[in-house]
């Protein structure tokens, strides 16, 4: 395994699980920036951090069962002390299995009952105080996304997050990044919000290293965690809307599916249902559809059926007008500003805002812009915009030096009483990052997800 070849400098002096000394998590952010790149409101800048307490572990779960702000606080800490200060394979002595399979469990029930689209709304208590922070691929950046939720602020009565999917790969810490945001899910149901991303899947796991991370860390139990893993992800809800006037999703819009028979015999009771993969035909979907769609599936088919899912996880805009086939990815959909328009309308929208395109997969799409600022605004309509927000700078991290963007990240904020104005916020990397091996070949999966391998995603 290459994650074992050689544990982190920091841990060779220091005996497992015990606490380090106070100076230990002082750096934690200490080099970094944060420009804000919107002139209207903005969250209070950052200020130096005072010194963390040590995490309590290992991590044991509650007895009555329920999370508590000082238990998910306690996580993200020992998370954050563990990959400075152990190597990779003690994990378990930090978050041993049962501990997981508790968290995965209770977090993968309150997943698989949400709808494929979830609603955030003034039901859900959404109002004149609220805020809603809208995240885009974090791929195992742990540093990065705690520094997120301390700067945007942590998920709170009047402040939602939505993530957009892909936590896991490519970063080293896909396990502990989705563990934190799940154990968020888990304390406040109603204000976190984790959708899927493409890389919530079998086929993209087992590339990108995201099972290679989970076998080396908890070895004999590995398999076991890798496969509760992967049960959750099915259950992650495809999208959003916030506040009646955003939909927010990891890939985009999504495609049409059923269309019935224009002609029918009257009387005849054989109503016939027709798939469409017919590329003349294509045209978008409608709400009632993506709320039907199969969600519960390791990879999303490209062909069949059940092509929603894979629409609205691998789909990206275009300059170009219309609906076609996204044949760089080899699944899902390009839709052009023609297609943001009519999508709007359709559904009363003000705003799509998507992820899934990092500054690699930027740097080949002609016509678009490059991702060097964490978001882009990509059609700009009649009825409202596409943006595309990233939110792990500095990507990927195992990239060689001379070939990074040392790109920032970005998350959005969405403010009250509409909801429909994005407030931007680009940040820089933690730094350092704490020293790991790759548990994917980098230099072979060079491109963000292009090219994708259906003849081993059907195995
Ligand atoms: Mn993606």
């Amino acid at each position: 395994m290459l994650s074992e070849s050689e544990p982190p400098a920091a841990a060779a002096n220091l005996p497992s699980a015990t606490p380090p000394p106070p100076s230990s998590d002082e750096d934690f952010f200490s080099s970094v920036s944060v420009a804000s790149t919107s002139s209207t409101s903005s969250p209070s800048t950052p200020i130096p951090s005072p010194p963390q307490p040590h995490p309590e572990v290992p991590i044991s779960w509650p007895e009555d069962g329920t999370l508590t702000l000082a238990w998910v606080t306690n996580l993200m800490l020992a998370f954050d002390w563990s990959s400075k200060n152990l190597a990779p394979t003690e994990l378990p002595s930090v978050l041993p299995v049962a501990v997981f399979d508790r968290l995965i469990l209770t977090g993968s029930k309150i997943l698989h009952k949400e709808p494929n689209c979830v609603h955030i709304d003034s039901e859900l208590g959404l109002g004149k105080d609220s805020r809603v922070i809208v995240v885009g691929d974090v791929h195992g950046q742990l540093h990065d996304v705690l520094f997120l939720l301390r700067d945007a602020g942590f998920p709170s009565d009047d402040r939602f997050f939505v993530f957009n999917g892909d936590y896991v790969d490519r970063g080293a810490w896909g396990l502990e990044t989705f563990l934190t945001l799940l154990a968020w899910k888990v304390f406040m149901p109603n204000r976190v919000f984790l959708l899927r991303g493409n890389h919530e899947s079998k086929y993209c796991t087992s590339v990108y290293g995201f099972e290679k991370e989970v076998l080396a860390k908890y070895a004999d139990s590995g398999k076991h965690v890798y496969r509760k893993c992967l049960g959750c992800f099915e259950g992650l809800p495809l999208a959003s809307i916030i506040g009646d006037n955003v939909y927010t999703a990891h890939g985009g819009i999504f495609r049409s599916i059923a269309v019935t028979p224009a002609k029918r015999a009257k009387g005849k009771k054989n109503r016939k249902i027709v798939s469409n993969p017919d590329v003349t035909a294509l045209s978008l979907g409608s709400m009632e559809e993506l709320l039907k769609a199969r969600r519960s599936v390791l990879d999303p088919p490209w062909e069949g059926t059940n092509l929603i899912p894979g629409d609205v996880l691998w789909s990206d805009p275009s300059m170009k007008p219309g609906l076609s086939p996204n044949k760089e990815r080899g699944i899902g959909l390009l839709w052009g500003p023609d297609c943001t328009e009519d999508f709007l309308k359709k559904l009363n929208l003000k705003l799509i805002i998507r992820s899934h395109e990092g500054p690699d997969a930027r740097e080949k799409r002609e016509g678009m812009e490059g991702m060097d600022q964490g978001y882009t605004i990509d059609h700009e309509v009649q009825s409202g915009k596409l943006i595309t927000v990233f939110s792990a700078p500095d990507y990927p991290q195992f990239q060689a030096t001379k070939d990074r963007y040392r790109n920032k990240g970005a998350y959005i904020i969405l403010e009250p009483p509409n909801f429909d104005i994005p407030v931007y916020r680009s940040f820089e990397a933690v730094m350092p990052r704490p020293k790991v091996n790759p548990y994917y070949d980098f230099e072979d999966c060079i491109d963000s997800d292009e090219e994708l391998d259906l003849a081993s995603m059907a195995t």
